[in-house]
């Protein structure tokens, strides 16, 4: 019984508002990590390449109209889709780094007034992340301003940090994203290496919401 070949990987999380950095802090921590030897995948949510995924890229750019509950479950059904996938790339030992999960869900269409509690029912029993990374940035220094997607608007995007800081728990790592994007990737690679190595160590899965 080889020791590797039952330890899983690691399914962490970064979550912050648009613009914060997240797409290139994750790319480069697949990076770090596959230059250690760790199997290592980028995830990001929405998966707009799925059918689900397509529906909800066409109402990010105001394509199509949905009712607010509508986009939210169709969110969610797109993580559901990924969920068998993600628990077996897990078990065979892959890391995956992941922009964007349930707590966008449940943040974005709250701070469209959807109750919390509601938004937050269809992702139990998703799979919890081992280690949300917040990069927290005030709304009005996103980087180079807004696009013309949906949620793209300064307004909204100071309820979602609300939203967000109602949803935080103490286990949250929060990281300083207004420094150089370097100093940021610094100190995300230190946790997200003691992370990987808790998880190889035989840490448990364990389930949303909790
Ligand atoms: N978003 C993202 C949601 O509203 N709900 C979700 O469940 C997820 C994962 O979609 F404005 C929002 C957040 C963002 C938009 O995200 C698209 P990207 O990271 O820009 O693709």
């Amino acid at each position: 019984r080889a020791c590797n070949n039952e330890s899983r990987g690691a399914l962490i999380v970064l979550e912050g508002l648009d613009r914060c950095g997240k797409t290139s802090q994750s790319s480069r921590l697949v990076s770090y990590l596959e230059g250690l030897g760790h199997s290592t995948e980028l995830w990001r949510f929405p998966d707009r390449t799925t059918s689900v995924g397509q529906m909800i890229s066409a109402y990010l750019l105001n394509q199509s109209e949905l009712d607010d509950r509508t986009i939210h479950l169709l969110f969610s059904a797109n993580r559901w889709e990924k969920r068998s996938m993600m628990e077996t790339k897990l078990k065979a030992g892959t890391t995956l780094i992941v922009d964007r999960y349930s707590y966008s869900g449940v943040a974005f269409s709250s701070a469209k007034g959807v109750d919390l509690e509601w938004c937050k029912a269809p992702e139990i029993g998703l799979l919890a992340p081992d280690l949300v990374l917040y990069l927290d940035m005030p709304p009005e220094l996103l980087k180079g301003g807004y696009g013309d997607e949906r949620y793209e608007r300064l307004e909204f995007q100071k309820k979602v940090a609300q939203c967000y800081k109602i949803l935080r728990d103490p286990s949250w790592k929060m990281v300083d994203a207004c420094q150089p994007i370097e100093d940021v990737q610094k100190q995300l690679q230190k946790i997200v290496l003691d992370n990987v190595l808790a998880c190889r160590n035989g840490k448990p899965l364990s389930l949303l919401w909790s």
